[in-house]
């Protein structure tokens, strides 16, 4: 039996996965760790504790009072919040990394999860069909902090033995938890505004192509990576994982096929510079052979499961 600790739970990735880690491995095994957001009722029916993951000290409490074996460690500043404070960044996403390896060092944790993004890449890093391993020059602090947290997750394994494991996701789209503080923010926000006001202004120009993923595809790439045998795994810094790529414009005639009133205008930016700097696509064929990663969800298949999931919630 795995008794897991998920940091970060209140956030985008977090909001779908305790629950699906709940369904699958008990309601009482998975902890839920929060710190400044309030948690949803959902979080709140299995057992949840308050702690900035930086105080090592409360991290250690939470995981032996909980014997905890596998820590997904989700808590993370996104790419544009990371811009306007970079120290910030750089403070929760690696300080909280760290303290995450050195308890699962310590204590002999079973595995860990932590995700990287396509925000590792930067504008010197190919752009179309992204390879696995390539340049990797960032130009946000966000993408620092992931390239620093991949190559320090690598040194965890070689070093010390620590089986953490982490895909580059590419944006997210949900209907749980809005996001907050990314990029690929627009491709949520989309599907609120269309719904609400049949209108949206995106801060993005119509034909910014980026790598995007529907969230049940990720959480279920996710739980089959954190399953698989560790001789499967060859990648120790981060898989890269595709879903979909499309532009706003794309993402909203998809839209309109459903709400034909929906108009949407278009005001790019800062966010533009940090898209410019992203792949379009991403070349995922290593997580396909070494553990069997496939994508469920098109364009068309997304957009309509997220029209219906996000009216029946709002
Ligand atoms: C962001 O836009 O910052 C994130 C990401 C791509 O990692 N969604």
């Amino acid at each position: 039996m795995k008794n897991i600790l998920v940091i970060g739970a209140t956030g985008q990735i977090g909001s779908d996965l305790v629950p699906e880690l709940r369904k699958k491995y008990g309601n009482n095994n998975v902890v839920a760790m929060a710190h400044k957001s309030q948690p949803s009722e959902e979080l709140m029916k299995g057992p949840i504790e308050f702690a900035d993951a930086n105080d090592k000290e409360a991290l250690l409490r939470i995981v032996k009072g909980y014997s905890i074996d596998t820590i997904y460690h989700l808590a993370s500043i996104l790419s544009a919040k990371g811009e306007q404070n970079p120290e910030l960044a750089w403070h929760v996403n690696i300080g909280t990394l760290k303290n995450v390896l050195d308890v699962a060092r310590d204590l002999k944790l079973e595995r860990i999860f932590w995700p990287s993004s396509i925000a590792a890449f930067g504008p010197t890093t190919p752009r179309d069909k992204t390879p696995q391993r390539t340049i990797l020059e960032p130009g946000t602090m966000y993408g620092v902090t992931k390239v620093t947290g991949e190559l320090l997750c690598n040194y965890y394994f070689k070093k010390w033995n620590v089986d953490v494991r982490s895909v580059r996701y590419p944006g997210l789209i949900s209907y749980k938890a809005p996001p907050g503080g990314g990029t690929t923010d627009y491709a949520v926000a989309i599907f609120h505004e269309a719904l609400k006001n049949k209108r949206y202004e995106c801060y993005l120009r119509e034909d910014s192509v980026l790598p995007m993923m529907y969230m049940p595809d990720a959480i279920r790439g996710t739980l089959q990576l954190m399953e698989a045998d560790p001789s499967k795994i060859t990648v120790r810094t981060s898989y890269n994982l595709a879903g979909i790529s499309f532009s706003p414009k794309e993402l909203a005639n998809e839209i309109k096929k459903h709400i034909p009133e929906f108009t949407c205008t278009y005001k790019p930016d800062f966010r533009q510079a940090i898209a410019d700097s992203w792949p379009k696509s991403i070349d995922d064929s290593q997580a396909r052979k070494d553990w069997g990663w496939k994508h469920e969800y098109d364009l068309a298949k997304m957009t309509k499961d997220m029209l219906e999931k996000l009216k029946e919630r709002i």
